[in-house]
């Protein structure tokens, strides 16, 4: 049935019976807190976490993973990377570099996201093992033997195609240690429960299933039985849930960051790159737990809640994105089918190409988005967003977006 589009006042009414927001201060743990207390008081508060707007930084998942499974009541202020735009001044003076992360404990501004883990042990105790247990220390050192080859392979353009061989036959070899180290331990975790040496490996693995699926046609994930089980006991935990991204949001953040990922052209991976760009985005491996049952609703109430700013930062006139955003959310609320504005493929694939997981909402709530964006466009045709820049990630400039 064709129909037309609901008002934004009947999308908001839908969004607020349909969705409970968790509370953000002592409920799971989400992209949007700026406090955390877990029932805690306000006074018991000694960390700041200065991390990014956009939850993108690895080093910063590995100190708010950390914080969030040992319940430490902190507060986060957001900072923004240098790809998206300014650094703010007073985290300048605070932190002259600009990196991040940093915490605040106790007054002392720690950096370094290693010497950070070992300041809030100090302060705080251990997550089961510290970061200087003789069983943690070679773990460490074999996340950073897989990082590097990852590097190698993904960042470095390769000369030929033995030289891609190489690099992929250096990075799998690695995998096959880190194999090794997972089914050494009775369970899913690499020592004997989930403890800090998993959360030093989560940022950067997650990075690289995503990279290597999209640029080099390898599914880390799926081809690693031990790799496989681990994913599945990480997305057992709330915490970690929370700060998960998906393969769209790392395949995109992460040229600007690495200094450039180099595609390697083998059959597999134009069609695992087409996926993640143009969907389908359900059973892809970046998430296999079951979707939630207020994924579609937890989608509306974000988009709701931004639509002013996703309309005004759109290329497209506000009114045609305005109807075409409403038609798309109107598809994914209650299935009924209204055909946009001609123009609108563009502006909602716009949209569809800059949904910022877990930064905007949590990753089955973007596949939902993602998908009736999509699908809404294609009523139109088949007109792409204005590329999304490799360089630099300034369309994504946190300022355009007052309240995050
Ligand atoms: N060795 C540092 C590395 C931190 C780092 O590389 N941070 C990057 C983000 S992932 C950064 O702050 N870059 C500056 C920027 O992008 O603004 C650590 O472990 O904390």
């Amino acid at each position: 049935m064709t129909t037309t589009p609901l008002s934004w006042q009947e999308l908001a009414d839908l969004a607020n019976a349909r969705f409970m927001p968790s509370d953000p201060i002592n409920g799971a743990t989400n992209a949007q807190a700026r406090l955390r207390l877990f029932g805690h008081s306000e006074t018991d508060v000694r960390v700041t976490l200065y991390r990014d707007n956009h939850a993108w930084c690895p080093y910063c998942q590995k100190i708010w993973l950390w914080l969030e499974e040992k319940q430490i009541p902190y507060r986060i202020e957001k900072v923004t990377m240098f790809c998206y735009g300014e650094k703010e001044s007073w985290y300048k003076r605070k932190v002259p570099s600009g990196m991040l992360p940093a915490i605040e404990l106790d007054g002392r501004i720690i950096t370094e996201s290693d010497d950070i883990l070992i300041a809030l042990e100090k302060a705080f105790g251990i997550l089961v093992y510290g970061m200087t247990d003789p069983v943690v220390i070679p773990l460490r050192q074999l996340e950073r033997l897989l990082f590097r080859a990852w590097c190698n392979w993904l960042c470095r353009p390769a000369n030929s195609a033995r030289d891609e061989q190489y690099n992929r036959s250096q990075f799998v070899s690695v995998v096959e240690m880190v194999e090794k180290a997972l089914a050494s331990t009775p369970g899913a975790y690499f020592l004997d429960e989930f403890s800090t040496a998993d959360i030093i490996f989560t940022p950067y693995v997650e990075r690289m299933n995503a990279s290597l699926y999209y640029y080099k046609g390898y599914s880390l994930r799926e081809e690693n039985p031990r790799l496989s089980a681990w994913f599945d006991a990480l997305e057992s935990r709330e915490t970690y849930r929370g700060t998960q991204s998906d393969f769209h949001t790392h395949a995109h953040d992460l040229p600007p960051q690495m200094g450039g990922c180099w595609e390697n052209g083998e059959p597999q991976m134009p069609i695992n790159k087409a996926r993640v760009d143009n969907g389908p985005w359900e059973g892809l491996p970046d998430a296999t737990f079951a979707e939630p049952a207020d994924a579609r609703a937890e989608a509306l109430y974000r988009t709701v809640k931004h639509h002013a700013n996703l309309i005004r930062v759109n290329p497209a006139h506000d009114d045609l994105v305005d109807e075409a955003l409403r038609c798309a959310l109107t598809l994914m609320t209650t299935g009924d089918v209204c055909v946009p504005p001609p123009g609108a493929d563009a502006a909602l694939r716009y949209i569809r190409d800059r949904i910022n997981v877990p930064r905007d909402m949590s990753i089955y709530a973007a596949k939902r988005l993602r998908a009736s964006l999509e699908a809404t466009a294609a009523l139109v045709g088949d007109a792409q967003g204005t590329p999304i820049p490799f360089n630099h990630r300034r369309d994504q400039n946190p300022i355009e977006f007052a309240s995050k």
